[in-house]
């Protein structure tokens, strides 16, 4: 899973077509280095970020999706917590929703059941303007193997197809550095869940700290991240380097088709 962002800041100053043009050049660019999906998020979720209005997300994210779906056929993702970006953003092409919160807003798990795509449930403690203040966990694994259990639970409940579930333990989203190793270490546990499991781990903070490097440095590390947690059952990665990554897990599936 490529990842693009749509925020302003992360791409240029320029008004609203100018971002979204960058965008979607950079989508073309992960299609053509061998993308399976992309996930497209017009709302900030990093530590300390603040909610976006809707109709500015609706604005990052919607000319987007139609315009990859011009050029491409690949799945999109809606990186979204808010229901009415789900409906547009479905109606515009996308057909995967990646809940941050889990579907737990407003109306979200009903909408995302009713639109009947797939839907990437992701474990955070706490909210993205307070999660690094103060993560605590009692015993990190299991107490995100529960909530994700439970949050399996509430989908099916809202007639979301088992199938169409997919698991994420959120690293990085109400964790410490120890938390998202421990959780990275016990990735293959996830499994056991009976849905397919997403991780992204690209070029988070956590890189940053074990390896003293800004965001922009930060490949290797990545990518070293990528091959543990494909080598320990991740159905699903994302990722911003698209073409690196795609190396790197070519040569754990190599392994994986020997006796
Ligand atoms: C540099 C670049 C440093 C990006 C940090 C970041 C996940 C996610 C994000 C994830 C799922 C991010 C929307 C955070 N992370 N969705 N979204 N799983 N499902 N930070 O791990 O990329 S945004």
């Amino acid at each position: 899973m490529g990842v693009i962002n749509t925020t302003p800041d992360s791409f240029s100053d320029g008004g609203r077509f100018d971002t979204t043009d960058k965008a979607f050049e950079h989508a073309q660019r992960l299609i053509s280095e061998g993308a399976d999906l992309i996930d497209i998020g017009g709302e900030s979720t990093r530590p300390g970020s603040q909610p976006v209005a809707l109709e500015e997300e609706l604005d990052r994210t919607i000319p987007l999706i139609r315009a990859i779906r011009e050029i491409s056929d690949i799945p999109i993702s809606i990186d979204t917590n808010k229901s009415e970006v789900m409906r547009a953003a479905v109606a515009a092409g996308a057909s995967i929703i990646n809940s941050v919160w889990a579907l737990r807003l407003d109306d979200s798990l009903s909408v995302a059941a009713e639109l009947d795509v797939p839907v990437c449930l992701m474990h955070m403690q706490g909210t993205p303007a307070t999660m690094q203040q103060n993560p605590a966990y009692q015993d990190v694994v299991a107490e995100v193997k529960d909530f994700l259990a439970a949050r399996i639970a509430a989908a099916v409940d809202a007639g979301i197809d088992i199938e169409k579930i997919i698991i994420d333990p959120g690293f990085g989203f109400g964790k410490t550095i120890e938390h998202n190793l421990l959780l990275l270490k016990s990735l293959a546990e996830f499994r056991e869940l009976g849905v397919r499991v997403l991780a992204g781990l690209s070029r988070k903070k956590m890189i940053g700290t074990i390896l003293d490097k800004p965001a922009d440095q930060r490949l290797y590390g990545s990518l070293s991240l990528a091959v543990m947690a494909a080598m320990l059952g991740a159905d699903i990665l994302r990722v911003h380097d698209v073409g690196p990554t795609a190396d790197a897990i070519a040569m754990v599936r190599a392994l994986g088709k020997v006796a």
